[in-house]
């Protein structure tokens, strides 16, 4: 490489811890999953192989899902002020994906000329690569220290820091179920010094009709994501779903305030998947829950914030309330 491309090249570090063990985690999950009753179950992490993060990105562009539309249309308008609220220097983003609603930010933050470095967290490593090389390109003199891992084992090994800035954006702390929502907020809280912050994005409770639009779209994108979970199990452990004949499905849980997905086996079959070491034996009409996709009030985050020990500074929404973005800070 020459010219601006080595330049930028040369600010950009990318640690990939799941290199080999990744098989072996994915393994032991798979199995725990589908041996589980009476649901059975998939971690949706599992969804972002190349081909899934391209789904979610033109998932994004959809008309029936909102989330991205709206959050970005707070990021861009109150940018300037989350950065000043904020104090940072430095950006770390968990679950980046292509970072596109991130620029908004990175934008702000050059422009009061407090963006040294960009820490991009993804299980996929192909967007965080390629949102590196064209941030480096971007902005002159940002460091980007991209970290390929799971965000909820391998925070440990982000760089240090003082006044960061961790965004979690998207309404991705909606994915994981209560217990470990909680465990993962106080898990970041003790990895926050007094001088970080959190930007957090919520989607919001809302109509049942919108919600379950957003996630069962006409065109079909989110049933081809939603499958994709069993195409990466093929691929990964050798499995033998035959992914045609599982439905796509997706409801609101108005108890729980969550969308879940789940595929619908169309037969009775048992299904081997060698790499796990397990048979799996589905009945026609057996659902695998793949998601939940949790939707919060303003109140419910503030309170889920205090609980990690986080204190919410500052609660911003789109002009409709769609969507929240939360700024909090380490309490005292
Ligand atoms: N933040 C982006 C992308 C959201 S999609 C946005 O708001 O549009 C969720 C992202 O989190 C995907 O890029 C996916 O690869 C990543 N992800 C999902 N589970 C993860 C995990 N356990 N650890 C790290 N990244 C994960
Ligand atoms: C990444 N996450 C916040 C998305 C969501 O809306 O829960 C994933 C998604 N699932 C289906 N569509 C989008």
């Amino acid at each position: 490489m020459t010219g601006a491309g080595a330049v930028a090249e040369a600010r950009i570090r990318i640690d990939d811890r799941l290199d080999g063990s990744a098989s072996d985690d994915l393994a032991v999950e798979v199995r725990d999953g589908l041996t589980k009753s009476p649901l059975k179950e998939l971690p949706p992490k599992l969804f972002y192989d190349a081909y899934g993060s391209d789904l979610f990105e033109q998932i994004t562009q959809l008309p029936e899902y909102y989330p991205t539309r709206c959050e970005r249309s707070i990021l861009n308008r109150r940018a300037p002020e989350i950065v000043a609220a904020s104090g940072a220097e430095e950006l770390i983003e968990l679950g980046s994906g292509s970072a596109s609603k991130t620029r908004a930010l990175l934008f702000a933050m050059a422009g009061a000329d407090a963006l040294r470095r960009y820490v991009p967290v993804d299980v996929s490593a192909a967007p965080v690569e390629r949102c590196a090389e064209e941030l480096c390109e971007t902005y002159p003199g940002l460091e980007v220290h991209g970290l390929i891992g799971d965000f909820q084992h391998d925070l440990v090994h982000l760089p240090g820091g003082e006044r960061r800035l961790f965004a979690f954006l998207g309404g991705t702390i909606g994915n994981f179920f209560p217990v470990d929502r909680v465990e993962f907020l106080a898990d970041l809280r003790e990895l926050m010094g007094p001088g970080d912050r959190l930007l957090l994005g919520t989607d919001l409770v809302k109509d049942v009709r919108v919600l379950e639009a957003a996630y069962d779209d006409s065109a079909g994108v989110t049933a081809e994501f939603n499958r994709n979970v069993l195409r990466v199990i093929n691929r990964e452990l050798g499995a033998g779903f035959r992914i045609d004949r599982f439905d796509h499905r997706a409801f609101y849980d108005e108890r729980e305030s969550w969308i879940e997905m789940r595929l619908r086996s169309l037969d009775d079959v048992v299904v081997p998947v060698p790499g796990a070491g397990i048979e799996v034996p589905l009945e026609a009409g057996e659902e695998i829950r793949t998601e939940i996709s949790t939707k919060f009030t303003a109140a419910r985050v503030e309170h889920e914030l205090g609980e990690a020990g986080l204190r919410l500074k500052r609660f911003w929404t789109d002009d409709a309330g769609m969507f929240g973005l939360s700024l909090s800070a380490p309490a005292g």
